[in-house]
């Protein structure tokens, strides 16, 4: 019997292509997409929408109920650079709307939970190449810790109350469905925005940066596989280690090149230096590759095409 899915935070990043991924296999009336508003009006329109806070447990509980809800894709969060802006802001609904989701799950009211961690778990003293999945984890952003102590908490639930919860460290995600918002990798999706409309971009960070990144077909099979994976199969309950691509901005800028070649880049960094220098520039994803058979299909050259071809659709269609 099909899932019934509600995803909290729908019109983000992840949470647009998540969705339309999630009917595509569910169907549309079996996946509730929510968010705080309605600012994505073809994705309110597309299937079933409600209007949640993902900070109001009452809110959450009465969709879930309403709609007998199995499965939460958890998907709402400030991220690293405005984290740093609004720092008890992030805190108030990175956690809190990670504890009502938990709490439901805790009192039988769903049986599986999706919620993301991130990189940004890692912080200076961890080992930056090939970081390992059990390592030294001292965050310096309020982003960073939100997503420790969220995997902390993961955990604990699983083991204290067997809450299927299940959560992978992403990394920086590239995609051209939707713009992402207040993070530190987010230059490597305005590059290619910027090297379509303007033919030229300044990067925030500067150019020998090299970050782990992923395409977001990538990231979005990553999570299906691993929400599908028989539970007796996942030996990490925190968060995964997931990793596709590394790679600077030089890198990505080079990458442009092959295709524009008349492509200009500047490099200004900015706060954001910082928080990117306290993260890994490679991962070791080998667990995730061993307990649900994790692979990336898009290397640095194969992302660049997609992401040229479709933002010269949208740009000069
Ligand atoms: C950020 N895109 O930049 C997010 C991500 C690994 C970074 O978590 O904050």
């Amino acid at each position: 019997m099909s899932s019934k899915i509600l995803i909290i935070g729908a019109c983000g990043q992840i949470g647009t292509e998540l969705t339309a991924k999630l009917r595509e296999i569910h169907g549309v009336d079996n996946v509730i997409a929510s968010d705080i508003n309605t600012r994505k009006l073809d994705l309110v329109n597309s299937g079933p929408f409600e209007i949640i806070d993902a900070k109001n447990f009452n809110a959450i509980k009465d969709c879930c109920k309403n709609h007998n809800i199995d499965t939460v894709y958890l998907m709402a969060a400030l991220l690293s650079a405005t984290g740093e802006k609004y720092p008890m802001e992030a805190w108030d609904l990175n956690m809190n709307s990670l504890f009502h989701v938990l709490n439901l799950a805790k009192g039988g009211n769903i049986k599986k939970i999706f919620w993301p961690s991130s990189i940004a778990v890692f912080g200076p003293t961890t080992p930056r190449e090939n970081t390992p999945q059990h390592t030294i984890c001292e965050p310096t952003t309020v982003y960073g810790i939100t997503k420790q102590v969220g995997e902390r908490w993961c955990e604990y639930y699983n083991n204290k109350y067997g809450v299927d919860v299940r959560s992978i460290r992403y990394p920086g995600i590239i995609s051209h469905k939707a713009m992402p918002g207040g993070g530190t990798t987010d230059y490597a999706v305005e590059i290619y925005h910027e090297a379509i409309k303007n033919g030229s971009y300044e990067c925030f960070l500067s150019e020998n940066t090299s970050l782990p990144m992923m395409f977001m077909e990538d990231a979005i099979k990553a999570t299906i596989n691993l929400m599908e994976a028989p539970s007796e199969q996942l030996t990490i309950r925190s968060a995964y280690n997931l990793s596709a691509i590394s790679f600077t901005p030089k890198d990505i800028f080079e990458s442009i090149k092959n295709h524009l070649p008349d492509f200009e880049i500047t490099y200004n960094p900015d706060f954001r230096q910082a928080i990117a220098d306290s993260w890994p520039s490679s991962i070791d994803d080998s667990v995730a590759r061993k307990d649900w058979n994790w692979k990336e299909s898009f290397n640095l050259e194969a992302m660049t095409t997609v992401m040229l071809k479709e933002l010269k659709k949208k740009y000069n269609p």
